[in-house]
């Protein structure tokens, strides 16, 4: 597989409902879509950087950088046996997962399509439809996440994940609690606590929560050991685990008991089925992260999610709840048992609506070898 042209769109999306974090509150979505040619057919990947350096330190601006000045002449022109070749042959750029991942992944999609087989099969993975959750941000008032909460699981949604920080944390747990009982329930804190914390952490303790997700900061994983001995929620590390190797240290220093894997923070697919393997070889369940994504990057995570240690429901969630319409035909749906179809046709086994990418697109380039 050659690759003999890459395209970056800028892209941005208004959210069908506002989304808000510890970090804020955002109401659109913009990221960078890259299409990648060769051998006579095309492959999609969606850069999950944000426009703001929040989430993590990479942005849209720094993926279109990195990948203009510096991943492009690394793959243009390149011939690669199988897409797992692209991760290593980045290896000179430190850093930059989620300009790396647009691109491997879009070359993941590439090999698919043109050896006629879906991505999950390209993969390893072993399931036909995968367990969605969903993820509800903070709101303005304890009603309106009991209404939310109350939508998605009428949905059929398998889990309910909400957004914590402190001053929206142990109230919002225990109402929900009162409300509707038992329910598959786990918090995400976006980093928003630290050890000074830990006496309110371990009051969630009683509400039989399956995991907390990134209590503490981004580049701390020795201070999660340190909490998880303190108290019972399994500690689930988003932020935190970059690399195998980060994952590997966090899983031998006890930092947490369930990891979450988003491509685009790890580096893209091979990086993921690493990730997804050690876990599995330490006993550690995996379920994929979500980042907002459109249809494109949505169905590449489903593909993804179809391996077998993704064992708890994912924050991949049907299209409508993020953008009408979607980039892709038909939108990502949810059945009544709160599944999601794995797409059966070649690479992503999604249909790209090239005039909605035109019309959500600022700034277009393209980029080929030099002979
Ligand atoms: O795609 O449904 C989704 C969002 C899931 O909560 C979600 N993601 O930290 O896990 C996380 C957040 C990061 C989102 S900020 C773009
Ligand atoms: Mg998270």
């Amino acid at each position: 597989m050659k690759i003999e042209k890459i395209e970056l769109f800028l892209c941005r999306l208004p959210l069908v409902q506002f989304f808000e974090t510890s970090f804020g509150r955002s109401y659109d979505r913009t990221f960078v879509l890259v299409r990648v040619e060769g051998d006579g057919h095309e492959g999609w990947g969606e850069s999950v950087a944000e426009a703001n350096p929040y989430y993590s330190s990479e942005t849209t601006e720094t993926v279109w950088h990195i990948i203009e000045g510096f991943i492009a002449p690394l793959v243009l022109g390149q011939a690669f046996e199988h897409p797992r070749d692209v991760f290593p042959a980045l290896r000179r750029v430190r850093g930059h997962n989620m300009a790396k991942a647009g691109v491997e992944m879009a070359a993941w999609d590439l090999y698919a399509r043109i050896t006629g087989q879906s991505l999950a099969t390209v993969l390893g993975g072993t399931r036909d439809r995968i367990a969605s959750g969903v993820s509800i941000g903070i709101q303005d008032s304890y009603g309106q996440l009991l209404e939310k909460v109350e939508r998605e699981l009428a949905a059929g949604y398998q889990r309910i994940k909400i957004k914590i920080k402190p001053g929206w944390d142990l109230e919002a747990v225990e109402r929900i609690r009162t409300k509707f009982g038992n329910i598959p329930l786990q918090v995400d804190a976006n980093a928003a606590y630290s050890l000074d914390d830990t006496d309110l952490l371990a009051r969630l303790d009683p509400y039989g929560l399956l995991l907390i997700e990134q209590p503490l900061d981004y580049d701390d994983v020795m201070d999660h050991a340190v909490l998880q001995k303190q108290i019972k929620t399994p500690v689930c590390l988003d932020e935190s685990i970059h690399t195998v190797r980060i994952a590997r240290d966090a899983i031998e220093a006890r930092a947490c008991q369930i990891i979450n894997i988003k491509p685009g923070r790890v580096g893209g697919h091979r990086a993921s089925i690493e990730l997804h393997d050690l876990c599995a070889a330490h006993g550690i369940p995996v379920w994929h992260g979500g980042m907002l994504e459109s249809g494109i990057g949505r169905a590449h995570n489903i593909h993804l999610a179809s391996l077998p240690n993704f064992t708890l429901p994912g924050d991949i969630a049907a299209s409508k709840r993020y953008y009408q319409p979607d980039l892709i035909e038909p939108a990502i749906e949810i059945s009544a048992d709160g599944t999601i179809a794995v797409p059966t046709g070649p690479g992503i086994g999604v249909n790209i609506v090239r005039d909605r990418i035109d019309r959500a697109t600022l700034r277009h380039i393209a980029l080929e070898a030099t002979p």
